[in-house]
């Protein structure tokens, strides 16, 4: 069954926007880096589920956000904290379980939210944070604001129920959501084809009564594309979109995974198509993207991150009595 056509959304970014998405793509990436290494070390008390190679959905989708719109990620999805406003130091402190972080050393980064920045913090049980992200929108729809939530899942929670129930359930409301799929092909070691028998998570949208589109999630320019037209048509009162991004997460399901399920060849070749070098060369064919510049911008996402890592190593640790406190009944 055909996905219905999404007429193309016209968009025009300045060099200055485009050079900030090629920023926020390089600082997602040397965040998650990082934290790769330093789990390594052992540093790194939380556990890491990095989002290398599928960054392009993140940034394509969060650019053109506003601090009041609400974004659900996903435990691959720190990126999504820092574009909407967390301090990398914040962040990295928060994976470091120190008191400076966001959740005050009480959790890992995978079910902290902040209220203030329009971030929702995720569930453990997948695909339960869809329902959620429904309410949040409900909320949206009941004040009559315009204001978008952004909800994100991975192909392996499309099959579980409350994906089903959240789709229904927005598009009878019409609700002001966009559900974005980062479909890395794996479900932990499941392959997609072992989960699903349809080749496009996006076609499910049709069954709810919405439109629901599949791109390559790593062109990021394509990612920020479709998100423009959904989050139009939110704002607008034109309920949800469904944009399915195709991507392949480069790290084992978690830093503790070896990923022996896969093939080295299947790994090169989605690191052939890393978004990173692909959104490089059209920068640079444009002519925004000069050699100092792009210096300047890689010595600024190192010391950011030098910075944010020191932070946190300096950082103190929670004492056991501030375990009981900020509870509330
Ligand atoms: C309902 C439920 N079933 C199983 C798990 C265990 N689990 C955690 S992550 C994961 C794989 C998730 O795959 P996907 O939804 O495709 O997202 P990805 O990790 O690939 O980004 C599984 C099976 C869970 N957390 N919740």
């Amino acid at each position: 069954m055909p996905t219905r056509t999404i007429k193309r959304t016209k968009f025009k970014l300045s060099s200055e926007q485009l050079l900030d998405m090629f920023y926020w793509l390089k600082l997602s990436r040397a965040f998650d880096e990082r934290l790769s290494v330093l789990v390594r070390q052992g540093k790194v008390r939380s556990g890491v589920y990095t989002g290398i190679g599928q960054e392009a959905i993140i940034v394509g989708t969060c650019f053109a956000l506003r601090k009041e719109d609400y974004i659900c990620p996903l435990h691959r999805d720190l990126g999504s904290f820092l574009m909407k406003g967390v301090e990398p130091r914040t962040m990295m402190a928060q994976m470091f379980a120190k008191t400076t972080g966001l959740s005050k050393g009480r959790d890992s980064a995978l079910h902290s939210g902040v209220d203030e920045l329009g971030i929702f913090g995720n569930t453990s049980m997948l695909g339960a944070n869809l329902p959620v992200a429904c309410g949040l929108a409900l909320t949206f729809k009941m004040e009559r604001s315009d204001n978008v939530v952004v909800a994100y899942f991975g192909e392996g929670a499309s099959n579980v129920g409350d994906f089903h129930e959240a789709l229904n359930f927005a598009g009878v409301q019409h609700l002001p959501i966009v559900f974005v799929c980062e479909n890395n092909l794996y479900a932990y070691s499941v392959p997609v084809e072992k989960s699903m028998a349809i080749d496009d998570v996006a076609i499910r949208a049709e069954s709810y009564g919405f439109d629901g589109v599949a791109i390559n999630g790593n062109d990021v320019l394509a990612v920020y594309q479709s998100t423009q037209g959904a989050l139009a048509r939110a704002r607008n009162g034109d309920g949800p979109t469904l944009i399915e991004c195709k991507t392949y997460r480069w790290h084992g399901h978690s830093e503790h995974d070896k990923a022996f399920y896969r093939t080295d060849e299947e790994l090169a070749m989605w690191k052939s198509r890393d978004p990173i070098p692909i959104f490089t060369s059209y920068l640079q064919a444009r002519g925004v993207l000069a050699d100092d510049k792009l210096q300047e911008i890689e010595a600024r996402v190192k010391s950011t991150i030098d910075e944010a890592v020191q932070f946190a190593m300096d950082s103190p640790d929670p004492h056991p009595e501030e375990a009981a406190t900020d509870l509330y009944a």
